[in-house]
């Protein structure tokens, strides 16, 4: 088991608006770092490629007849096995979650029932395309890109970070990040690419807790229910819950730690302008505050439709409402503009034992503009 730790910065880096990694330092010059659109077409070229030439299991994802082998059996992401689609290009080379080849099977790039396909990612500077599976949605809570998650999954990289391309050339890949118990992660900690895969997922069902009633404050859109895992039973996991979401992430380098290089602990070395590959299954989420504002971060993503957009940027400073503790720009900080209020139930919302109402919060619209005051540069309440 290694941990994730060193993935922190990149992140940070790119979700905030740095516009590249090729920053110039006013050191030595190192080696030269490939142009950001030049890799992300060729990252593009690779991946569509190993989506051409691997097919999956994807039968037992399906519910056939009535069978439905991820809830009746448990499955997760060890589960999901990548197969090389045989004679394709010759030499038979597994992908390494598998190691026989066959002859039929859908390539995943077809496969529209389970493959996804985002378009225009916004990161360093220019738009990249992720592709995932969507085995199972999940569902329970929805995940944002900044919020802490319960998971299991995989890391694997390609083993090919050529500056060239040819069709027929398909990588090996290599595990180089496991976790199959389920592990609290800090979504900070992950590469772009697989936080934003990640928040198309959802949690297993919310479950009541005995004693507790279970809160929906209409205003904020967030259900506030302790969710139960029996940690008596299997690290956390509960006991029978099989509504949790499953998925596999394709992330071209330019999502992920594109020039660095990333030596692990105990395991084998990323390096510069690898592809990764991350099968997961997600479990749990826990809803904070980002920017201490006393928002919960989902909240401030919250359109008025009810979807999640993690773009919302009230003020166009560049810093998303989930991270900017002045929302409008007024120069009056948004905890002064709401009011964290203290006078609904107590609640569990993660279930460790420790019972608060941190989003309990409420708004208020003093002009009557349809607007409320943190998000309104024209009023500054509390003066
Ligand atoms: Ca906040
Ligand atoms: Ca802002
Ligand atoms: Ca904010
Ligand atoms: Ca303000």
């Amino acid at each position: 088991m290694k941990n994730t730790f060193f993935y922190i910065n990149i992140l940070l880096l790119g979700f905030f608006g740095i516009s590249s990694c090729q920053q110039d330092d006013g050191n030595l010059p190192g080696p030269s770092v490939r142009d950001v659109q030049t890799q992300a077409n060729l990252d593009d070229q690779k991946i569509r490629a190993l989506l051409t030439n691997y097919t999956f299991n994807d039968k037992d994802f399906e519910i056939l007849n009535g069978i439905d082998k991820v809830k009746d059996s448990g499955y997760t992401h060890e589960n999901i096995k990548f197969i090389r689609i045989k004679d394709t290009i010759g030499a038979t080379i597994p992908l390494s979650s598998e190691n026989r080849d066959i002859s039929t099977g859908t390539p995943i790039i077809n496969n529209t029932k389970f493959l996804k396909v985002i378009n225009n990612v916004p990161f360093s500077g220019i738009d990249h395309t992720l592709y995932y599976l969507q085995l199972r949605e999940g569902e329970g809570k929805p995940v944002t890109i900044i919020d802490p998650t319960l998971n299991t999954y995989k890391g694997e990289f390609f083993g090919d970070n050529r500056e060239s391309f040819t069709a027929n050339e398909v990588s090996i890949t290599t595990v180089f990040d496991e976790f199959n118990t389920p592990v609290w992660t800090n979504e900070l900690t992950r590469i772009a690419g697989f936080r934003q895969i990640l928040s198309n997922f959802r949690t297993v069902l919310p479950i009541d807790k005995p004693g507790f009633d279970a809160i929906e404050n209409p205003t904020q859109k967030l259900l506030k229910q302790c969710q139960v895992f029996d940690n008596s039973d299997n690290g956390g996991l509960g006991a029978v819950d099989t509504s949790y979401g499953i998925g596999v992430a394709f992330v071209p380098s330019g999502l992920a730690f594109f020039e660095m290089n990333q030596p692990l602990v105990n395991g084998n070395n990323i390096a510069p302008y690898q592809n990764l590959i991350y099968s997961f299954t997600l479990f749990n989420t826990e809803y904070t505050d980002q920017d201490n504002d006393g928002i919960a971060s989902l909240l401030e993503m919250t359109t008025a439709d009810g979807s999640i957009d993690p773009t919302i940027d009230t003020d166009n400073d560049g810093n998303p409402d989930f991270n900017d503790a002045d929302d409008d720009g007024d120069g009056r900080l948004t905890i002064l503009e709401v009011e964290v209020m203290d006078n609904l139930p107590d609640i569990d919302s993660n279930c460790d034992g420790i019972f608060t109402n941190d989003n309990d919060v409420e708004f208020s619209d003093e002009n009557g503009n349809g607007i409320f005051d943190h998000l309104d540069n024209t009023i500054r309440v509390g003066f």
